[in-house]
């Protein structure tokens, strides 16, 4: 391999290669954080019929975005159109060949690509290249690894790493196994391809144990939540559209809030009173984006759950990024995907300081959503409203007789409904309590009236 190789090695001495970051086995933490010199590398785009070149281009800046928060830097772009993908090296050999010319034109140790590539095209593709080939989840990897730091946060990323770097293992060729530092080019040796294969097997299965120590302890948390009666509402959205500022707007959450990609990774939950009085607990947790690999989402399902068992998605939307409609549909596929698809959403434009003509028009497009800016806070009461009126519309107000000897249901009602109304009459106790669907259709035989939403 050339110098550049060689100089690499000195600017990142091998012990590096074991100081966390994508190659490391034995944590999530560090990354490229503690790289003294800024990668640079080439972005590649491939649309196929019938994606567009723009939304190529939008895609890279994404990516670009992304490059950044890991710790690199953009040093060419290329937009290639084909009609189909070459299955075993993705883009053709001839292009392959004008890429790593310009790699070495623009000194870039490592080329990235917009797409997903198979373990065996990044093999391939490596070696035609002569460096470091990598795709998105890569780099999304990279910045989670870096951005964790409760125990389970580190875990789930963990795990998604190594079963990201499983089928790869056998992808390191000769020199290029050699090389030290870099998004995603430490990794172990080829000598050591069958030790380390099993010690990344059996690494995997201790973190899921753990991870599933961490979720029955949350269970357990839960539950408890539940039994409170007290509604959930989850801020869902895409990375960097203010959820956490939101958090911290409505609660004295102090949640970390940055200009920067997948700031949040762990859930937050404040109670928060909405303006009827009525109490909600508001959870913050990690954002989305388009094509979010999917061992993350798996890996993350457990704390994830808390979105599918919220009462109601509010649905943050950054109002000043271009295409806006993407991101919903991005965080959209995500929710299906952790089986929220049916939870009620609340659709929340922010940033109407920055984008308020926009915002105005979003709001034409998207009935029923509501604008804000959890900067300003202006929008903050609409959208309380719009939260409680949502809430509100989940359940309804019903009349109910129960026997005495009925003390099981009296308990459920309190449990499971707001109870508005209790009289005890000669033969039982009457209530009018707000309940949900599920509550109502449970102890339909009680129910003697409904009281109107
Ligand atoms: N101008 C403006 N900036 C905002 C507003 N809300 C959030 N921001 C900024 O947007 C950036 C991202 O905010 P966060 O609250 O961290 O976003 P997030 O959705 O939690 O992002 P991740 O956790 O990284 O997914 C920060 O720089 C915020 O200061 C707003 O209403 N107006
Ligand atoms: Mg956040």
């Amino acid at each position: 391999m050339s110098e550049r190789n060689g100089r690499r090695r000195e600017r990142n001495p091998a012990e590096e290669t074991h100081r966390g970051g994508f190659g490391e086995l034995g944590g999530a933490s560090g990354g490229l954080i503690e790289r003294t010199f800024r990668e640079r590398i080439v972005l590649v785009g491939v649309t196929v019929p019938p994606a567009h070149e723009d939304d190529a281009e939008r895609s890279l800046d994404e990516l670009s975005q992304l490059v950044d928060t890991a710790g690199a830097d953009e040093a060419a772009r290329v937009v290639q159109r084909r009609t189909a993908i070459v299955p075993a090296t993705f883009i053709g050999k001839g292009k392959a060949e004008e890429l790593r010319e310009l790699a070495e034109d623009v000194d870039a140790d490592t080329v990235v690509f917009d797409n997903e590539l198979t373990p065996a095209q990044q093999f391939n593709l490596e070696k035609l290249l002569g460096r470091s080939a990598l795709d998105r989840t890569a780099v999304i990897l990279d910045i989670f690894a870096q951005n964790a730091h409760s125990q389970e946060g580190k875990a789930q990323v963990e795990l998604a790493q190594l079963r990201y770097r499983l089928p790869r293992l056998r992808g390191r060729g000769g020199t290029l196994s050699q090389q030290g530092g870099g998004i995603g080019t430490r990794g172990p040796g080829e000598t050591q391809l069958e030790v380390d294969r099993r010690r990344l097997v059996r690494r995997i299965h201790k973190l899921e144990a753990d991870l599933r120590d961490i979720a029955k302890h949350r269970d357990t948390q839960r539950k408890a939540q539940r039994r409170s009666r007290l509604r959930t509402a989850a801020i869902v959205g895409y990375t960097n559209a203010g959820k956490s500022t939101l958090l911290n707007r409505l609660t004295d959450a102090g949640v970390l809030v940055e200009d920067r990609l997948f700031a949040t990774l762990d859930a937050t939950t404040r109670r928060r009173d909405l303006p009827g009085g009525e109490p909600v607990l508001v959870t913050d947790t990690v954002g989305f984006v388009k094509k979010l690999p999917h061992q993350l989402v798996e890996a993350f399902k457990s704390t994830l759950e808390v979105v599918a068992d919220a009462d109601l998605l509010v649905h943050v939307v950054d109002a000043s990024t271009p295409e806006p409609d993407e991101h919903i549909e991005a965080v959209r596929l995500v929710l299906a995907e952790i089986g929220a698809a049916d939870v009620p959403e609340l659709v929340a434009f922010n940033k109407i300081d920055l984008a308020a003509e926009a915002a105005a028009r979003y709001l034409n497009t998207h009935p029923g959503s509501v604008a804000f800016s959890a900067r300003t806070g202006e929008g903050i009461d609409e959208l309380l409203r719009a939260v409680g009126d949502r809430l509100r519309a989940l359940t309804s107000v019903v009349e109910l007789h129960v026997p005495f000897d009925r003390g099981d249901v009296l308990a459920s009602v309190h449990r499971e409904g707001e109870v508005l109304v209790e009289q005890a009459e000669p033969d039982g106790m009457r209530l009018r309590a707000r309940l949900d669907a599920a509550a109502t259709t449970r102890l339909r035989a009680f129910v003697v009236g409904t009281a109107g939403a």
